[in-house]
């Protein structure tokens, strides 16, 4: 397959640039290390450094004989997406390029008009490329669990029936976002669904939890392949954060009650499920959507659990409450339906204790690196 992946220089973007090369796809990516910007902005910089994208091709090269090409541009921008779509004429296209962080999108005005404008921009200016350049390409779009919001009934795969005064029909899950960032993802798939009705797009939307992982298979021979793994307030996820707060003998930061509860998934997982999409594309005319995360656990079990795997292993590890610098509910009904990637082939990797003893184990190799003035929350969602 042709495989085009924007957003190639990410945390996800990059190790799946790599699983499909390795797999024979011949893989473009496309990335202007706005991601790199931003953290470099805010004072977030990953754990371990990350070479540029050129020179990761050229050691991926040097270790596995494949070879992955690049662009640099910004997918906002019509007429460069126009060019990459046309000269590469994807059978698929990843969309991983976004503003990721819902805590950035959440800091002020200018961070918000930057987190809908780079999001919105992307996914407008790839539908129209693959309506002109493209049209039978299939569309895999990272879209985000958060987008339902935690509602206290059910959560299905992407569409609900709905019968009302003695009528029934199908329409979009309704969905509420904690932040403008998963707001955008609203808007982005709501974008996406009209133009699945209008021009016989084929998408298929990911609904992804928040993913956790420090390498991929890929990346074991050499960590200058690894994700780019960040860990602070801004850009950090959950579980990495509390990784590498164990390592530093940080008390691990659960917001609030700490009930909070989503569904995750190892990145080696992310990587499965995004090749299952592609691998079977979406019919023509037709928006799938998949709920895509393994496991769902509360931030107080992650929490516990990370904790009697590092003190087991000799670390420090404790517990603190941080008052919840996020407006979200902290206990509440969360059961949604995760089904489709299992039917697909799915092989979840779950959150063993093993699990997380190597990820600690990882984490551990970089401790002197740990910059422990990005830990704490910087971002509140409503100024007092
Ligand atoms: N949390 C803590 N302590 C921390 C950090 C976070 O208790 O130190 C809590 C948050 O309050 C929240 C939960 O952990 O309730 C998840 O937070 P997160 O920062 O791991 O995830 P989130 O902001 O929701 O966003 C992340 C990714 C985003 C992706 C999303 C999937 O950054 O790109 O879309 O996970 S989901 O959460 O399902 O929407």
């Amino acid at each position: 397959m042709r495989t085009l992946i924007l957003g190639g220089d990410g945390y996800l973007g990059w190790p799946t640039a790599m699983r499909l090369a390795v797999r024979g796809d011949d893989v473009m990516v496309v990335d202007n290390y706005l991601h790199r910007t931003l953290a470099r902005e805010t004072g977030s910089e990953p754990l371990m450094p990350t070479p540029a994208l050129l020179e990761r091709t050229s050691l991926f090269r040097a270790v596995s004989g494949r070879d992955v090409a690049v662009e640099i541009g910004d997918c906002t921008d019509q007429s460069f997406v126009d060019r990459i779509v046309d000269q590469f004429q994807p059978d698929a296209i990843v969309h991983y390029a976004e503003q990721p962080s819902a805590p950035y999108s959440m800091m002020g005005h200018v961070e918000a008009k930057r987190t809908l404008e780079n999001n919105l921009g992307t996914t407008f200016a790839v539908i129209w490329a693959v309506m002109r350049h493209a049209p039978d390409c299939h569309i895999v779009k990272l879209g985000t669990m958060g987008e339902y919001g935690t509602p206290n009934i059910d959560i299905e795969e992407g569409w609900i029936d709905i019968a009302h005064n003695g009528r029934h029909d199908r329409f979009l899950y309704p969905r509420q976002g904690g932040s403008l960032y998963h707001t955008t993802k609203i808007l982005d798939t709501d974008l996406l669904w009209f133009y699945v009705r209008t021009h016989q797009l084929r998408v298929t939307d990911l609904m992804q939890g928040p993913v956790y992982g420090v390498s991929t298979a890929e990346a074991d021979c050499d960590e200058r392949l690894a994700p780019r793994f960040h860990y602070d307030d801004i850009f950090g996820t959950v579980l990495n954060r509390f990784l590498v707060q164990a390592v530093a003998g940080i008390p691990l930061t659960v917001y609030g009650s700490g009930g909070q509860t989503r569904g995750f998934l190892n990145i080696e997982d992310t990587l499965q499920c995004v090749e299952l999409a592609l691998r079977t594309p979406a019919p023509a005319g037709d928006m799938r959507i998949f709920n895509q995360f393994t496991e769902r656990l509360s931030v107080r079990e992650i929490a516990r659990r990370i904790a009697d795997v590092g003190n087991r292993m000799g670390l420090d590890v404790r517990l603190t409450t941080v008052a919840n610098p996020r407006l979200e509910r902290e206990e509440h009904y969360y059961n949604p339906r995760h089904q489709g990637l299992l039917n697909l082939g799915l092989q979840p990797r779950y959150l063993t204790d093993d699990v997380v003893a190597d990820l600690l184990e990882r984490v551990r190799r970089h401790c002197h690196a740990i910059d422990t003035r990005c830990v704490m929350p910087r971002v509140r969602w409503v100024r007092e």
